[in-house]
Formats: structure tokens, sequence, C-alpha cells
């Protein structure tokens, strides 16, 4: 793979409905959106930092930054065997792995396309239908709560995941669990708790919940590993997982029992693999997280759920969840069945629409040789 010149774009789509979670609330996607040229190809890669940091450090600002400063420029003009190797080109950045990503997904992308064969093939399985769960945001009242559930299930999705915060825990998954009985259903904090509150999250222990993702801030594996002793619910953990590195820890300390992976925080493929292989080594079920990609970002989440760790429902619902329309053409959609069908083709499979494209990009940076 030869890379000829790589395009940068800031793109901004208002959501279907806004999304609340502990750190705040979202009305729209605004990420950077990474297109890499090569051979008469194109690769696309979206960048899931938002424009605040409250998940997590990184925003749209400092991964353009990153991308335009040290990313790009050592890959332009020059020829790749395989998309692992660009890591090796980079200068030694620190952490801002979502920008990372955003470049190293687009060339797995590219890689694929040249190749002729899906993405999924090359990450390391074939095609299968991905069990599709939801996230749902905190609403402005259990009722309104209760209905949103009932919609969701009756469009055939696998698991419901409610985001919690302290005051807004108990109540909502009492409720749930009296009007819907044993649905599949979890709970994520996106590190919303301390230590001082976790009589909230053992009093969430009698619901039978699948999982509690990310209750406590991102830097406590110790605490977590506390927390999971004291709990029969397993711990999930989102922001935690930065990497290998990481889900090693936390697996041999016990601070969780499942493992959500999401390419963009670990850093690209090349470590989403990895945390994969390490979870599936020892028997720890991983699922896909979601960042309210679009349809883009949504093809190469749908590609990595391939891989045979990935056992339980992910974060990846349809796109007209999220955008109507879509970037892209057709839009991702889920069976009544509850799973979702990986884009077929090259590469990812889809492609953005132009028009489409070209109305929703605020900014856009053409990067040569
Ligand atoms: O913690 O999983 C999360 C959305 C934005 C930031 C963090 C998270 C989420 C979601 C939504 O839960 C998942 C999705 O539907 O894309
Ligand atoms: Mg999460």
């Amino acid at each position: 793979m030869h890379i000829d010149a790589v395009d940068l774009s800031v793109v901004r789509l208002p959501l279907v409905r806004a999304f609340e979670t502990s750190f705040g609330r979202m009305a729209a996607r605004e990420f950077v959106l990474v297109a890499v040229h090569g051979e008469g190809a194109v690769g696309w890669g979206e960048c899931v930092a938002d424009v605040d940091p409250f998940y997590s450090a990184e925003t749209t600002t400092t991964a353009w930054h990153i991308l335009t400063k040290y990313l790009v420029p050592p890959v332009l003009g020059r020829r790749f065997a395989h998309p692992r190797e660009l890591v090796d080109a980079w200068p030694p950045v620190r952490g801002h792995r979502m920008a990372k990503a955003a470049l190293e997904m687009a060339s797995w992308d590219l890689h694929a396309r040249l190749a002729g064969k899906p993405l999924c093939e090359l990450l390391g399985a074939p095609a299968r239908p991905i069990a599709s769960g939801v996230s749902i945001g905190i609403q402005p009242s259990i009722e309104a709560l209760v209905e949103r559930v009932a919609a969701e299930l009756a469009d055939g999705y696998q698991r419901i995941k409610i985001k919690i915060k302290p005051g807004w825990d108990r109540g909502p998954v009492e409720a749930l669990r009296a009007r819907f009985g044993n649905i599949p259903l979890m709970v994520d904090a996106n590190a919303a708790y301390t230590v001082a509150e976790q009589q909230d999250l053992a009093a969430l222990d009698e619901f039978d919940l699948m999982m509690i993702e990310q209750p406590l801030d991102e830097e406590d594996l110790i605490q977590h590993a506390r927390l999971q002793s004291s709990l029969r619910t397993r711990i999930c953990l989102d922001e935690s997982i930065t990497g290998p590195q990481a889900a090693t820890d936390a697996l041999d300390l016990n601070a969780c029992r499942v493992i959500n992976i999401k390419p963009g925080r670990v850093g690209g493929f090349g470590p989403s693999i990895g945390v994969h292989d390490i979870a599936k080594s020892r028997g720890v079920p991983v699922w896909h997280g979601g960042m309210l990609e679009s349809g883009i970002g949504r093809a190469h989440n749908l590609h990595l759920s391939s891989l045979p760790g990935f056992s339980l429902p992910g974060d990846i619902a349809a796109s007209r969840r999220y955008f109507v329309p879509d970037l892209i053409e057709p839009p991702i959609d889920v069976g009544k069945d509850g799973f979702v069908a990986v884009p077929g083709g090259a590469g990812i499979g889809v492609q953005p629409v132009a028009e489409r494209l070209r109305a929703a990009t605020l900014q856009t940076e053409r990067c040569r040789p």
C-alpha cells in the first residue's frame, strides 16, 4: 500500500436524539474523518474523539493537531506492506490513541480494498451476523425510559444497556425489571461513582444485571478490583482498558470479568486484536463498544466484531437510531432477530455519500508529501 495523500475533515452530524450520560449531553456528533488515498483507492477512518474532553482526554481539536503535526506527515509518500507498520513510522507520541486509531483504521480499510477483501478477513475472521444491543441515555423520567426500552425491544435488540449516575441507578433498574422481567440488561456509569458511593452500586447486585460497566475512575484498577470482589455482578471495563497491557493488568488484578473493546480508545485495530486475544486466551468475554459513530466508524466496528472472542451483544445499532440520513448509503440496519450484517465487498464495504459529506464538513485539509 502506497500512501499518496491524506484528507482530514471535521464533520458535524446532528443526532436523531440527544444522548445524555453521567458526563454530559450530546446533541450532535462532531468528529475528524480521515481519507487515505493510495494506488487509486481510498481508505476511510473515523476518529471517535468528541468536542469535549469528558469521556476521554482527547478532543476533536487535539486529534486534528496530533494528526496534522505528528501522525500524517511521516506516512505520506511511503509504502507499507501492512497497516501494522504505520506505528513504526510515527514519532514516539504518547497517548492520543483516538487520533492514532483514525489513521491506522483508515489504512486497514485501504489495505483491504487494495487486496479486494472484506476488512474482517484481514483482521482475522470471516464475516458473521453481529449480535446487536442498544445503549440508552439518561432520560427525563422513568416513564420515558420504560417507553424507550419497549421501543428498542420491539425493534429486536438483544440487550439493553442504560446509562446510570448517582441518583439515576436503582430506581430505573428496578422499574425495568418490574416491567420487562428477565431481559438481558446492563448499566454503564462512565466512571461516575467514587468508592464512597459504592453502596449505590451494591444496591444493583440483586437485579441480575449482565454487568456494570466502568463504575469508577478510569485510573482506579485497584479500586475496581476491590469493588468486583464485593459484588456478584460482573464489572466490565471500558475507559480503563487503554490497550493490551491495561487488559492484562485488569485481568491479573480481577478488576473486571468482561471487557468492552473500542478500537478508538486503544489506538486502532492492532491493539484491539491484542486485547481481544488476551481476553480470549483467559476465557474472558468481550463485546464491541460504540461511540455514536457515523456509518463509517460503525462499519469498522462490525468488521472487528467478527472476531470469535466477541461473544456478547455490542453497542452497534442501526444507523437510524443516530443519524437520518447517515453519511453512508445504504444505511446499517438491524434485523428483527437483533443481528446486524457486516457490510460485504472490499474494505469496510461502505462509502460516504459525497454530497452529504460535503454538506456536513466544517473544515478540510489535504496533506501531500
Ligand atoms: O461509554 O459506551 C460508552 C457513547 C459515547 C461515549 C461513551 C459511550 C457511549 C455509548 C453509546 O454508550 C454507544 C453507541 O450506541 O454508540
Ligand atoms: Mg461505556
